[in-house]
């Protein structure tokens, strides 16, 4: 059982709400050891395909504890960190689809966590920033590498130098979330995404993260020849066979994971 953390699946989704609003859902030691913990049955269980990750209350996640932080000293800020980068980059590396369903406030660690996520949708009441230099660090789960990978080198400077906070709107303008809904669409959203993605064909989708991951750090060369293998065992899956008779056959395709 989870303390700082609601966990459900419905029809092949995980549902990993961060449940400590009291704090504004700070990422602590513990929130992220069961945040691994919630990725780890994700991972491992058959029945979950996707996930979606979201904030209760008014924040997504407004960062690393602070409190916690200022109580540690740097031994304890490295493990810290550590589990953070371990967290973030889990996330990234499952084979499935997470989506980040951006209710608020995704400050520091919280734009951390939903830029690690396959696919953002935000809120319109969303707000997003990398206010650590504020605190006299500069982001640790992750910020400095994933931020200019999504909106550039110059803007994620401009970002974590100002430590500006920004609206959905502008987070959408800039490339740092893929939509913007109303904040009682926000679950549905998220939820229509991810029902698009399951309707499709398991094994391309879990080869499209890996490749575009895995690829996005190699130059062009390498990139296109990880593609010719990845895609080359997508052509080998029998889902192949059925994606394009079902075509052919003008009819839904029935996937079966194979
Ligand atoms: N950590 C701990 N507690 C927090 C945090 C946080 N990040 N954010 C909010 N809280 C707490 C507040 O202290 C307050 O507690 P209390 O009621 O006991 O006083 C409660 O949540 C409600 O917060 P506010 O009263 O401040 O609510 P507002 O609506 O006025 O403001 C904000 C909301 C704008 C979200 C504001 O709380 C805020 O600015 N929070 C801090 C945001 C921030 O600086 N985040 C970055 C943290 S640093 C980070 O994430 C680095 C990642 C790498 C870490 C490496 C580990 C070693």
């Amino acid at each position: 059982m989870y303390e700082n953390l609601k966990f459900e699946v419905k029809e092949n989704i995980a549902y990993i709400t961060i449940n400590r609003p009291k704090a504004m859902n700070a990422l602590n030691v513990e929130v992220l050891n069961e945040l691994y913990e919630a990725f780890t049955e994700v991972e491992k269980n058959g029945e979950i395909r996707a996930a979606i990750v979201t904030g209760e209350g008014k924040a997504f996640v407004a960062g690393a504890d602070i409190a916690q932080m200022h109580a540690i000293d740097p031994i304890g800020g490295r493990t810290m960190i550590a589990t953070g980068h371990k967290v973030m980059n889990y996330i990234e590396a499952i084979e499935k689809p997470v989506i980040a369903a951006i209710n608020g406030f995704a400050l520091g660690g919280g734009c951390e966590l939903a830029m690690a996520c396959d696919i953002r949708v935000a809120s319109e009441k969303a707000k997003f920033g990398q206010p650590e230099v504020n605190l006299g660090i500069i982001p640790g789960f992750g910020g400095t590498q994933r931020l200019p990978r999504l909106v550039g080198k110059s803007m994620a400077k401009y970002l974590i130098m100002t430590a500006d906070m920004i609206n959905a709107e502008e987070a959408y303008r800039i490339g740092l979330v893929e939509k913007v809904v109303p904040a009682e669409e926000l679950i549905d959203a998220a939820e229509k995404i991810a029902k698009t993605i399951l309707a499709k064909a398991p094994i391309a989708i879990a080869i499209t993260k890996t490749t575009i991951n895995n690829g996005y750090n190699m130059d062009m060369r390498a990139g296109s020849a990880l593609e010719v293998e990845a895609f080359t065992a997508s052509f080998a899956s029998q889902d192949k066979t059925e994606g394009m008779s079902a075509f052919l056959e003008k009819r839904t395709p029935n996937f079966q994971n194979k």
